[in-house]
């Protein structure tokens, strides 16, 4: 990702000898070019990096920062300018309709708000408002019951009005309700007067856009035009994770100064977050964001009735990893766990040990079985002994024993540092 290559500049910026007007100049190039290749428009690309040399080269720093600080937090807060707001969705009872593009990414998005929503303890339902393309129903209907929401939908009724009113009628009892509707290769006539029926029925609290980020600088115009069409609410970026251009879809919203509610960034149901843009920024520029991971963790294991505080201490024994293994799936790939921390301080594991499938999940499981009580909550005895016990014990081998021991031992050292992120930062103190 282009915007990958600001975690370069502050690197460069933190491991400067010195800071002068020429370090300054070459930080502002490479971060105009990291925008410019991410597709911000340009003319917001001179504001920031004028405005980051402005500052950089005449703002008193504080005292609490050390000059190389000081210019991180500038380049931080001028990003942060850059992209505009968030927009908080509280946990109320209310109706978001989502409109968008063909291929945009609608019904994906439909799906990961309604699990968004769930998992927040709302009682959820999806309407599949799109009768353009004879899959959706289908495709809507079966994501629905992966999660574990309501659906409403009509096959083969070609009156999206009529859907979505009959669907309101039978989802009275719920929350949130969403409403996925059809997409059009452009935006046609046809498709302006199928939205403003919909919404004249739903009278969606939120109305938003479902914008795919590939798109790069032609994401303003498009935006634009479903604004003055309909009215938007806010901007749902999709498809994050697989474009260069993602900055595009960014500037776009603040451009049009409407606000970014959530990105996605993945086909999984799991792959969306709320777009909190001080944490987007810090995670950009690779200072982590230790805020949203804790919220994830907090929230997870309460729903695992696991003690956070215990969680995050690493103070946990393989009598706890079953749980622990749950958790973490639900947190999603461990890579973008590690996205969320400071440079600097996320440990290095290769992937694969810590990567869980739920085969691996259910030999873990047998393994742990096969242990005795004592190995369970005092791990560290296990020696090679006894790992050929417990392999045989357990019909495995000796290299799965170890694979899951090694696991254990990762993870303790992951959660004793994200407790480590916890501590509050002086300043902008960072793990270089
Ligand atoms: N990588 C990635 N793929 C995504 C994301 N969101 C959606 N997709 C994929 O994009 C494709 C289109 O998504 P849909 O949700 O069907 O799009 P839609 O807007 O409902 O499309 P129409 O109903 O045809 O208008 C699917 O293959 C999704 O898996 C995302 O955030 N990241
Ligand atoms: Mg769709």
């Amino acid at each position: 990702m282009a915007l990958d290559a600001l975690k370069d500049v502050v690197r460069k910026i933190a491991r400067s000898s010195s800071i002068d007007k020429h370090l300054v100049d070459e930080v502002v190039k490479d971060i105009q070019r990291a925008l410019i290749r991410a597709d911000v428009n340009v003319k917001q690309v001179k504001e920031i990096t004028d405005a980051i040399k402005k500052r950089a080269l005449s703002d008193e720093p504080l005292k609490s920062l050390n000059p190389r600080e000081h210019i991180i937090k500038i380049v931080y807060e001028e990003l942060l300018k850059g992209v505009g707001e968030g927009l908080e969705i509280p946990l109320e009872k209310a109706r978001i309709m989502l409109v968008g593009l063909q291929g945009s990414g609608k019904t994906t998005t439909t799906a990961k708000l309604a699990k968004y929503f769930k998992d927040r303890g709302m009682k959820t339902a999806v309407i599949a408002a799109d009768t353009w393309r004879p899959a959706a129903y289908d495709q809507l209907k079966q994501l629905a019951e992966s999660i574990g929401v309501g659906f409403y939908g009509e096959k083969g009724e070609k009156d999206a009005v009529k859907i979505v009113k009959k669907g309101l009628e039978e989802l009275k009892d719920y929350d949130m309700i969403i409403i996925d509707t059809a997409g059009r290769h452009a935006l046609e006539d046809e498709l302006i007067k199928e939205m403003v029926e919909i919404e004249k029925v739903a009278k969606p609290d939120y109305k938003f856009l479902v914008l795919d980020a590939a798109i790069g600088q032609l994401a303003s115009k498009q935006a634009q035009a479903f604004h003055d069409a309909i009215g938007i609410d806010g901007i749902i970026i999709t498809k994050f994770d697989g474009t260069a251009k993602g900055g595009g879809a960014l500037s776009a919203a603040r451009q049009i100064q409407i606000p970014i509610a959530f990105i996605g960034s993945g086909e999984r149901v799991d792959d969306l977050d709320r777009f909190d843009p001080a944490g987007f920024i810090s995670r950009l520029l690779g200072m982590g964001d230790i805020k949203a991971l804790l919220e994830k963790i907090e929230r997870i294991t309460q729903e695992e009735e696991l003690d956070p505080e215990k969680f995050l201490k690493g103070e946990f024994t393989l009598k706890d990893v079953y749980k622990q293994i749950e958790a973490m799936n639900k947190m999603g790939p461990i890579r973008k766990i590690f996205e969320m921390l400071p440079l600097g301080m996320s440990v290095k594991v290769d992937d694969d040990a810590l990567e869980m499938t739920q085969e691996k999940m259910k030999r873990f499981r047998v393994i742990m079985d096969s242990m005795t009580e004592e190995e369970l909550l005092n791990p560290k005895i296990i020696d090679g002994s006894r790992i050929k016990r417990i392999a045989i014990g357990s019909g495995t081998s000796p290299q799965e024993v170890k694979e899951l021991l090694k696991y254990y031992n990762t993870m303790k050292s992951l959660m004793k540092r994200m407790k480590k992120g916890r501590l509050p930062m002086k300043g902008l103190k960072m793990g270089f």
